[in-house]
């Protein structure tokens, strides 16, 4: 049965653009429930795990200085279908489609607005890695 969680992080360059506002709107908006949020800057060390899946690719130390630049806003999300209807919304690593949020927000490949988990197992790890149960309102 597909997870109804997901996690995403407002990235660096969404926060210092001013773009924070209008991409919790488009994901309020699109049905998704925040049940945990907050505003954390990430450390090089936590960086380095949430992304050690890239490690030694030719983007990662691109990417680990960039989510460590400036604060992120990490937040569980609910709803049916959660990983997957997050993925859509967000849009493509590369070449998001029109109208999505990286399409609207991203400046670059890299800089590109919005973290969202791809699968359920990595929902779950992810929301772990960023949240404790006792952050997460049930409401
Ligand atoms: O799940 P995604 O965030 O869409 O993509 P990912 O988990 O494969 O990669 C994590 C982040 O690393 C992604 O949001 C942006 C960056 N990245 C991935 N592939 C490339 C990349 N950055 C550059 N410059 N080039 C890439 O090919």
């Amino acid at each position: 049965m597909a997870n109804n969680r997901t996690l995403t992080m407002i990235k660096p360059d969404a926060i210092e653009q001013g773009n924070t506002g209008a991409i919790i709107q488009k994901i309020t908006n699109s049905g998704f429930k925040i049940i945990a949020l907050k505003l954390t800057k990430l450390t090089t060390e936590q960086a380095a795990e949430f992304y050690g899946i890239h490690k030694g690719k030719k983007f990662y130390d691109e990417l680990i200085d960039f989510m460590i630049s400036g604060p992120i806003i990490a937040a569980i999300l609910e709803k049916k279908n959660a990983v997957d209807d997050f993925r859509a919304l967000i849009g493509a690593t590369v070449d998001p489609a029109e109208g999505t949020i990286r399409n609207l927000f991203a400046s670059s490949v890299t800089q590109n607005a919005v973290h969202g988990s791809d699968s359920d197992e990595n929902a779950n790890i992810e929301c772990a890695f960023h949240f404790n149960e006792n952050e997460i309102i049930d409401y």
